[in-house]
């Protein structure tokens, strides 16, 4: 059985077979060695592209600033109460600090919103909803306390009317004793409500697009009946560890009812080496999973 040594430069998708499967993503458990906050950043956050339009007009760059191509990630409060839902409200901001409220669905939504804590629990993905003003209302679930990070995902529009796609994000906190859990090691399975999922591909290289496969199988069989999850048969997005930098893998593909997977194949492009968390999700029989894995990037 191969070991998993979260070591930058070996390869991590060499074709090997894993058999075992791993997944402890809950928070507070054990004690909080090697982890590292928000304020661990060797990384500069200036390999983003504000405004520049990715694969499909998607937004791209690394996520890290409140601000970019003149819009601004604006939330009411940066504090969340811990274990209870809760209300994030925010708005985008454009010119003038006036409100905006013309978005273009990207992936069948107008807003993607998402939150992580610094030690990469806690993901939630959120599609809120706009009044009016521009006020978006993200219906939080219950969150631990800790620092973390939240991301808006959107597309608007410039002043002449070209696309402008954006992912902006600022902290937040949940205010009480954080128990910080330790980063699980990289893998290339996880496991989530019987599903075994596992990766392929090649090495992955900071800043380069690579093709990764993710094989979905539930008691050693393919499946073969995932469900459309906004317009694609699972949703893959990726959180650097330390700084908290985002990225979305795009899905090669389009949907065809019912019938997704067993393999499913995404453009990855990776800013930043060095530990990434993906959250995977993917829909069978109307129920919604979310697996995570750790991989490494060279
Ligand atoms: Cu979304």
């Amino acid at each position: 059985m191969q070991k998993f040594m979260r070591s930058r430069r070996r390869a991590l998708f060499a074709g090997m077979t894993v058999v075992t499967g791993l997944l402890a993503a809950a928070c507070g458990s054990a004690s909080s060695s090697g982890m590292s906050g928000m304020d661990h950043s060797a990384t500069p956050a200036s390999s983003s592209m504000p405004g520049m339009p990715g694969m499909d007009d998607m937004p791209t760059g690394d996520g890290l600033s409140a601000e970019s191509a003149g819009f601004r990630f604006a939330p009411a409060g940066t504090t969340v109460p811990a274990g209870q839902a809760a209300s994030f409200q925010f708005r985008i901001t454009g010119t003038g600090g006036k409100p905006v409220t013309a978005f273009e669905p990207d992936q069948t939504k107008l807003m993607h919103f998402y939150l992580i804590r610094s030690d990469l629990t806690g993901f939630q993905h959120i599609h809120p909803t706009m009044a009016g003003d521009g006020t978006w209302t993200a219906p939080l679930a219950a969150a631990e306390p800790g620092s973390y990070r939240a991301y808006a995902s959107f597309i608007t529009k410039d002043a002449t009317g070209k696309a402008v796609p954006l992912v902006l994000s600022r902290p937040v906190t949940v205010p009480g004793t954080a128990a910080a859990a330790p980063l699980p090691a990289a893998s290339t399975t996880t496991q989530v409500d019987g599903y075994t999922l596992t990766l392929a591909g090649d090495r992955l290289m900071a800043g380069m697009s690579h093709e990764l496969t993710v094989t979905v199988s539930q008691n050693g069989k393919p499946v073969t009946d995932l469900q459309p999850y906004l317009d694609t048969y699972a949703h893959l997005t990726a959180f650097h560890e330390g700084d908290l930098a985002f990225a979305h893998l795009h899905p090669h593909g389009t949907v065809n009812g019912d019938h997704g997977g067993p393999a499913l194949t995404f453009e990855a492009m990776l800013p930043q080496p060095g530990p990434w968390r993906l959250f995977l999700q993917f829909r069978t029989g109307g129920v919604l999973h979310t697996a995570a894995v750790t991989i490494t990037v060279g």
